[in-house]
Order: C-alpha cells, then structure tokens, then sequence
C-alpha cells in the first residue's frame, strides 16, 4: 500500500543519492553534525561515537553550532553545487536536540531549494512532527530493527521519554509504538520515509520480513537493510556475511523496495555517498571540485 507521491515528491526523490540509486553518481549530501544527545541506548552503540542507526563510528565528528552548521554549509554548496540534500543524522538523535530544528530554519530560509533530510531512531517522532514540518523536513529515515517488543529489547532495551527512564520489554514496546505511530504521522503529512534495520544474526535475521509487511501497511518508500557494527554489548557479535544480507533483502523486497548502496556515512560526511569529502586531503578535495 504505497502512498501515490505527488510530482514534487517524485522530483526530490529522483535527486537524493539515498532514496534513488540512479541519484548517487550525480547529486550529493551533507551530513551536519549539531546533534550529540541521545534519548535512547542501542546495545551497540558506544555513545561517544557516531550513531550508528545511521551512521559509521570512527572518531567522533565534531558537534557544530546551528551557526557553524549554516557556514559550513554556504561554503560547502558554492564549492559543490551538485550537493542536493542537507541532513542532520548525529552524532546522537536529532530529535532529542533543539539544535536540529534551529539548523533547519537556517538554511531554508537561506536555501530555500535544498532538499532537508533528518535521520532518528523515531522515539520522539510523533511529538515532534509539528516542528519537523515547521523547520522544512522533506525526507525522513527511521532507524526500525523489530516490531515485536521481546526481538526490540534485545537490541534496546532503555529509553528516556518524557524525563523517565523506561527498561526492558516496556522501553522496546515505547520505542515500537512510537515508530509506527511516527512513521503514520509522517506519511500522513507528505514526508517521505526510508527505514533502516540493522541485520543482527540470531537476533533479528528471521523478524526483518516481519517489519518488511509493517512497512509495506504504513507506505514507507524504501529499506535499508545495514550490517551490524559489531560494539558495546555486542562487541565480540558475529556481522552478518554478504549472503546473509543479501537473503534478508531479497525476502524484504516484495514488501518494500531495497536500498543497496548505503555507504554507512559519518554524521559529518559530505559530498558524493562514495566520495565523504570531509575524509579528505585539502588536494584531493580541490581536484574533485574542478
Ligand atoms: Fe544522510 Fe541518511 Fe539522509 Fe542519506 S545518508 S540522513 S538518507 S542524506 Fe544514505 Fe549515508 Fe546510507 Fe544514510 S548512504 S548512511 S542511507
Ligand atoms: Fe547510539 Fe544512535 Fe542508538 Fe542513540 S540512536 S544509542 S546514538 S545508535
């Protein structure tokens, strides 16, 4: 049951290098990162690092002011205009940082014609929706790795909502809840919706078709099944191997289509999805902008 998507849906669409494979050699991203605090502990997740329902840890991306974020990104669009998407994806979640929605303000009313894309683990999503819409969210993706609460907990199993810590299966029946009502609410509004699962074998390898149907019912566009980084409490976990994923997306596929070629960004990547030109060197990003 996929929502029919308005022209202008379909425009954003066909030039965002996540949601439109065919987007990911001629159009880029940026990732600001002006979001550090987080309302929920995934297992694996070293909370000093990246967050990686999104994003690829690794040294930690330096947490920018909503100010700095806006130069930033004057500087990096008059250097790379086929940079097409601004996205806010961490460190931490978005939407557990007012900064995310004072950095949007910012460069819409700046650049008007950038599409505004956020990334979350959805717990705050259906609280939220009214100021994502206000600072101009256009694409949204939702970090979903269960829809069943006793899968959930064994992946997060604490969250913090509405200043009280939730434990156990009661903070992965929150989360859920939140999601899917988040996700409705989102859709509802004209936001369109990737999710991200990531695949933790003998976890959630046999539940993804599950969330696959519970995608499909709510009209969330595209999935991106991502291997699990192996930290924290799952540490010394076994990553899922290339067959595996490839299986659980080829069983998710009938249900919502698949996004395969996610690069894992870092929060403060920018440039084309293969090419993070905040990694580097000062040469070889002037060779890339001529
Ligand atoms: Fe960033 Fe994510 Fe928006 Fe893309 S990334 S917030 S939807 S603009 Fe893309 Fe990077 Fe994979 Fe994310 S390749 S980690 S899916
Ligand atoms: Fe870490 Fe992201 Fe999970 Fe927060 S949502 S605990 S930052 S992986």
């Amino acid at each position: 049951s996929c929502p029919d998507y308005s022209n202008e849906q379909l425009r954003m669409i066909s030039e965002h290098p996540c949601y439109d494979p065919k987007a990911q050699h001629k159009f880029g991203r940026m990732h600001l990162a002006v979001a550090p605090k987080c309302n929920i502990q995934c297992k694996y997740c070293i909370r000093d690092n990246d967050c990686v329902n999104e994003c690829r840890p690794g040294v930690t991306s330096k947490v920018l002011t909503p100010q700095e974020a806006l130069e930033k990104t004057r500087q990096v669009l008059e250097e790379h205009p086929f940079i097409k998407v601004i996205a806010i994806a961490g460190p931490g979640d978005p939407l557990a940082n007012d900064e995310t929605f004072e950095t949007f303000k910012l460069i819409k009313e700046e650049f008007p014609n950038v599409i505004i894309c956020m990334s979350t683990n959805g717990l705050a999503l259906p609280d939220r929706i009214d100021d994502m819409l206000d600072a101009g969210v256009q694409t949204l993706t939702v970090t979903v790795n269960a829809v069943d609460p006793e899968i959930q907990r064994q992946i997060c199993d604490r969250v913090v909502y509405n200043g009280k810590l939730y434990k156990g299966k009661e903070a992965a029946e929150l989360l859920i809840n939140n999601q899917l009502e988040g996700i409705k609410r989102a859709i509802e509004a004209g936001i369109v919706i990737k999710i991200n699962t990531v695949l933790v074998p003998d976890v959630n390898d046999d539940h993804v078709v599950d969330i696959a149907k519970k995608m499909n019912e709510l009209g969330v566009f595209i999935m991106n099944i991502m291997p699990l980084i192996p930290q924290a409490e799952y540490a010394e976990w076994r990553v899922p191997t290339e067959e595996e994923r490839k299986a659980a997306q080829a069983s998710c596929e009938p249900f919502v289509s698949q996004m395969r070629h996610c690069r894992q960004c870092r929060s403060d990547a920018y440039g084309l999805l293969g090419e993070d030109l905040s990694q580097m060197s000062e040469e070889r990003r002037n060779m890339v902008k001529m």
